[in-house]
């Protein structure tokens, strides 16, 4: 019987569109590369000890953030917050897919060029894998085979594709049906969807091998924080128990997070060391236990990230524990034109502190311990920097490997570079965390209501906050107690005969030096936001 036979009892058969199989066989073939490298990457840094980034995800991934220019990151961080790497994750899971849909379909038109278009990708992520810091040749190893697995994963589907039954309609044969070697269009999809399933599966396995179970604290735990010779005790009154009002400290599960590793650095600290290197008398080395038994002092300072927009909230406060850097620089003999400190940190990282900062009496700590328990993985563990009174990005560097003394006209920190400011000294700021935006307050029995907020001028010391509402008077806020300037301090306002309705309120401090906030705004780039925090809100 022929077609036109079929046609007249009615059994009309579409042409197999075979386009979408193709692609689906691209993303098939991508997801058995990445599911595979993704695998033994982890192999590679679990049990074989590779402190590079075999995994090409991580590899685009961080070589990506590291081209990202300051608008992009000011509204990644402005967008996403904290959860900035999680929508880089997402973005490019999308990008991948859509980009090996597209070879998928190229490679059943045109093989060759298909096939050809497909490497070049994976020698892109081959590269990428490369130019990450302390990355050998082996590293190499589990792109390269995925690689070409991808390969023969995709010649096999495209093959599969074109040779899907023309009339194939995914019933069941019908007796007149055309004999064909092909497979049916089901057939293609079902084995092209498990290879992505069984991919996808590879890469997520991957990166929880990677991430998970690698017990970072253990050390410190064995071998003990050492009782520091000086304490901070925070007086019960620099909190105000307000609802919706910051504690003075942060609780470490709240202290925000900004870096650029994608994946949290799992450092033993028995194998930890730390160089002082450069423009010293003699270089000196030191490990984790010989860090331990010195004397350790305790700080309260407050950190900020330059990314922090007005009323933002990467900001926070901490007990510190640590060696004064100081101490250790006088070790090793800072040369007297030095004026820059270059930390590294384990993934290559580097913050440029003037000297200074770490060599005047300020308590500029490596930092150990956190609110009393050794260091979080994801802030530093088992050593960090923390500088009072500079923001993060020059100053704070987590998981540090090495104090190179150098000179600004001699090196630069990692954020200078790509459009930061080559200084970070914080702005004077404030935030009203109560009422939060378009909140509504409550008055209290005698018509009042009660604003709340936080200042800060770290290393000068915060003298006033001041609080206007609806372009009134700018009005006194009470300052609660101050036990460090290094550290953000707590105000409160009540503003007496609330009335009911609409309002907007104002904030903006004044640091111990007397100088006040400036009203014009600025965005984080180049050098630290600036501007009022204003908060429209309404009262009952
Ligand atoms: N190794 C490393 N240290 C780093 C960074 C980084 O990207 N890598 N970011 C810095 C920045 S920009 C800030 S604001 C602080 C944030 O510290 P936290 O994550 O503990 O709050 O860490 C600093 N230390
Ligand atoms: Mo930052």
């Amino acid at each position: 019987m022929t077609r036109d036979a079929d046609t007249r009892t009615g059994d009309r058969r579409r042409p197999v569109r075979r386009a979408p199989l193709a692609a689906l066989a691209g993303v098939a073939a991508g997801a058995a590369t990445l599911g595979t490298a993704e695998l033994l990457a982890a192999v590679w840094t679990r049990w074989l000890g590779s402190a590079g980034t075999s995994s090409p995800l991580l590899a685009v991934g961080g070589a990506f953030v590291d081209r990202t220019p300051p608008w992009l990151k000011d509204w990644a961080v402005a967008t996403f917050g904290t959860a900035d790497k999680l929508a880089l994750g997402v973005g490019m899971a999308l990008t991948l897919t859509v980009a090996c849909a597209a070879l998928g379909v190229l490679a059943w038109r045109r093989p060759t060029l298909g096939v050809g278009a497909f490497v070049a990708v994976g020698v892109v992520g081959t590269l990428a894998v490369l130019s990450r810091p302390a990355t050998g040749v082996v590293d190499l190893v589990p792109t390269a085979i995925g690689v070409v697995v991808g390969v023969q994963v995709l010649r096999w589907l495209t093959g599969l594709v074109a040779a899907v039954r023309a009339d194939d309609t995914g019933r069941p044969a019908h007796p007149s049906a055309r004999a064909s070697t092909g497979a049916s269009r089901r057939q293609v999809l079902l084995t092209a969807g498990g290879v992505t399933g069984v991919g996808a599966l590879g890469v997520l396995a991957g990166q929880l091998l990677g991430t998970v179970g690698r017990a970072a604290s253990r050390t410190a735990q064995a071998l003990g924080l050492p009782t520091p010779t000086s304490t901070v005790r925070v007086p019960e009154d620099a909190s105000s128990g307000i609802p919706g009002h910051s504690d003075y400290v942060t609780p470490n599960a709240d202290f925000y997070r900004i870096d650029t590793a994608l994946r949290v650095p799992r450092i033993d600290a028995q194998g930890w060391s730390l160089r002082v290197t450069g423009m010293v008398d003699e270089e000196i080395e030191i490990t984790y236990e010989d860090l331990l038994a010195e004397e350790h002092v305790e700080a309260l300072v407050t950190l900020t990230c330059v990314s922090n927009q007005v009323g933002g909230d990467l900001v926070g406060n901490s007990v510190w524990q640590g060696w004064p850097v100081r101490e250790l620089l006088a070790r090793a003999g800072v040369q007297p034109d030095a004026d820059m400190v270059l930390s590294r940190s384990v993934d290559g990282w580097t913050a440029g502190t003037p000297i200074e900062a770490l060599t005047d009496e300020r308590d500029s700590l490596l930092a150990v311990a956190m609110n009393g328990e050794p260091l979080p993985a994801e802030h530093g563990y088992p050593v960090r920097l923390v500088v009072p009174g500079l923001y993060g990005y020059v100053s704070a560097t987590k998981w540090v490997t090495e104090l190179k003394v150098t000179r600004f006209d001699a090196d630069e920190g990692y954020w200078t570079p790509r459009g930061w400011s080559e200084r970070g000294p914080i702005k004077t700021a404030s935030r009203i965390d109560v009422p939060r935006s378009n909140g509504d307050l409550a008055p209290d029995e005698d018509g009042a209501v009660t604003l709340a907020g936080v200042a800060w001028a770290q290393h000068r010391g915060i003298e006033r906050v001041e609080v206007q509402i609806d372009d009134g008077e700018w009005r006194e806020a009470t300052l609660l107690a101050e036990p460090s300037v290094d550290s953000w301090r707590l105000w409160t306002y009540a503003w007496p005969d609330a009335a009911g309705g609409n309002h907007q309120a104002r904030v903006r401090a004044t640091d111990a030096t007397g100088e006040t906030q400036t009203e014009q705004t600025a965005a984080p780039a180049p050098n630290g936001a600036s501007g009022w925090h204003t908060v429209d809100f309404s009262v009952a």
